[in-house]
C-alpha cells in the first residue's frame, strides 16, 4: 500500500510561500483574503453536494415541506461570500452578480482589497447536477482611496489576483496571483485544497470548440465563418464540440485541454451575455496567465475600462493559435 504524502502543499502554504518569496512587499493580507475565499468555496461545495437533500433546489421564495422559506443556492452562496469577505477585514469594496449595488465596507472592517465575484455561476445547471462554480477577481484600492466604486471600474489587467472554484465530480480551485496559474483539489477528508495542477499552461492549439451554436442565426459573420472553418477544414480533422453551458466548467476544460471557448455578442445580445467584471475579467486574467489569449474579437478583454459594475462583453478565450485563427476572420470579414 502506498504511504500517504506527508509533505502536502495546501493552498494556504502555497500562497504563503509566494508571499515570503516577495519579502518586504507582502503583508500577508492577500493570503488572509484568499483564505476567506477558500472557506466560502468549501461551504458552497458542501451545500451544492447535498442541495437536493436539504431543499436548496428550487426558487428562492418557495416554501419547503415544513413550510419554511427556501433559500436558493445562489442566494446562500452570495450571503456566505459577503459575510466572510467583510469579516476578513481585508476588503473595501465588494461587487457580486447577485447584488444590484456594490457594497462599500464600513470603516471598522475596512481593508485594502476589492473583490468582484459571481458566487454561483451557471446556476441554471444546479437541478441537473451539472458542474457550477464561483468566479472571483481581486483589485487593490488606489493608494489615495478609502474604497469607492472607482476602485473596481478599472481594466482587468490591474487585478492582483483572479480565480474560480468548480463544483463538479471533484472540487477544484484555480488561482493566479499574477505569476502563472495553479490548480488545487479539495481533499474533503482533510478539508484542505491540495496543489494538484501546478503551473497550468494552455496547449498552444487544441481540438475543441465551445460555443452555444444554438445562437448561430444571431452570430455575426466572422463567428459563423470561423466556426465553418473548423467544422469543414480544407485539410486535417474537424474540431470536436463541447459545451456545458457553465462558464467555469467550459473554461476549466479549455485551460487544461486547449481549444477555444466563445460567448460572442450577436444580433440579439448586443453586448454578449457574460459579465465583464466578475466573469470575463477573471477568466481572461487566468487565460493570459496560462499563456492563452482572451479577446472580444476586436479588443483585448483585460484592456476594457468598465463603465458599470454589471456590464457585459463579448468573450473568446483559449489556445493562442485557435484564438488567432478566429481573429483573422474579424480582420477579413467585417
Ligand atoms: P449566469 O451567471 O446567469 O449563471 O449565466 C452565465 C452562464 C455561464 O456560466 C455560461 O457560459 C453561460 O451562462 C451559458 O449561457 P447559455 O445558456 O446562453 O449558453
Ligand atoms: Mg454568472
Amino acid at each position: 500500500m502506498e504511504t500517504p504524502n506527508t509533505n502536502l502543499i495546501t493552498l494556504t502554504r502555497h500562497v504563503l510561500s509566494d508571499q515570503i518569496r516577495l519579502g518586504a512587499a507582502a503583508t500577508g493580507d492577500l493570503t488572509l483574503l484568499l483564505n476567506a475565499i477558500e472557506v466560502t468555496s468549501k461551504f458552497i461545495a458542501t451545500n451544492v453536494r447535498k442541495a437536493r437533500l436539504i431543499n436548496l433546489v428550487g426558487l428562492a421564495g418557495e416554501t419547503n415541506v415544513q413550510g419554511e422559506e427556501q433559500k436558493k443556492l445562489d442566494v446562500l452562496s452570495n450571503d456566505i461570500m459577503v459575510n466572510a469577505l467583510r469579516a476578513s477585514g481585508k476588503t473595501a469594496v465588494l461587487v457580486s452578480e447577485e447584488l444590484e449595488e456594490a457594497i462599500i465596507i464600513e470603516d471598522a472592517q475596512k481593508g485594502k482589497y476589492c473583490v468582484v465575484f459571481d458566487p454561483l455561476d451557471g446556476s441554471s445547471n444546479i437541478d441537473a447536477g451539472v458542474n457550477i462554480g464561483t468566479i472571483f477577481g481581486i483589485y487593490k484600492i488606489s493608494p489615495d482611496s478609502k474604497g469607492a466604486i472607482e476602485d473596481v471600474l478599472r481594466p482587468g489587467s490591474e487585478m492582483v489576483a483572479a480565480g474560480y472554484t468548480m463544483y463538479g465530480s471533484s472540487c477544484n480551485l484555480v488561482l493566479s496571483t499574477g505569476q502563472g496559474v495553479n490548480g488545487y483539489t479539495l481533499d474533503a477528508s482533510l478539508g484542505e485544497f491540495i496543489l494538484t495542477h501546478p503551473n497550468i499552461t494552455i496547449p498552444t492549439r487544441g481540438k475543441i470548440y465551445s460555443f452555444n451554436e444554438g445562437n448561430s442565426m444571431y452570430f455575426h459573420p466572422p463567428v459563423n465563418a470561423y466556426l465553418k472553418s473548423i467544422k469543414y477544414p480544407t485539410n486535417g480533422k474537424p474540431y470536436s464540440a463541447r459545451y456545458i453551458g457553465s462558464m467555469v466548467a467550459d473554461v476549466h476544460r479549455t485551460l487544461l485541454y486547449g481549444g477555444i471557448f466563445g460567448y460572442p455578442d450577436d444580433k440579439k445580445s448586443k453586448s454578449g451575455k457574460l459579465r465583464l467584471l466578475y466573469e470575463a475579467f477573471p477568466m481572461a486574467y487566468l487565460t493570459e496567465q496560462a499563456g492563452g489569449i482572451a479577446t472580444t474579437g476586436t479588443q483585448r478583454i483585460l484592456d476594457i475600462n468598465p463603465k458599470h459594475i454589471h456590464e457585459r462583453c463579448s468573450v473568446f478565450l483559449g489556445s493562442r493559435d485557435d484564438v488567432q485563427d478566429l481573429l483573422k476572420f474579424y480582420k477579413d470579414v467585417p
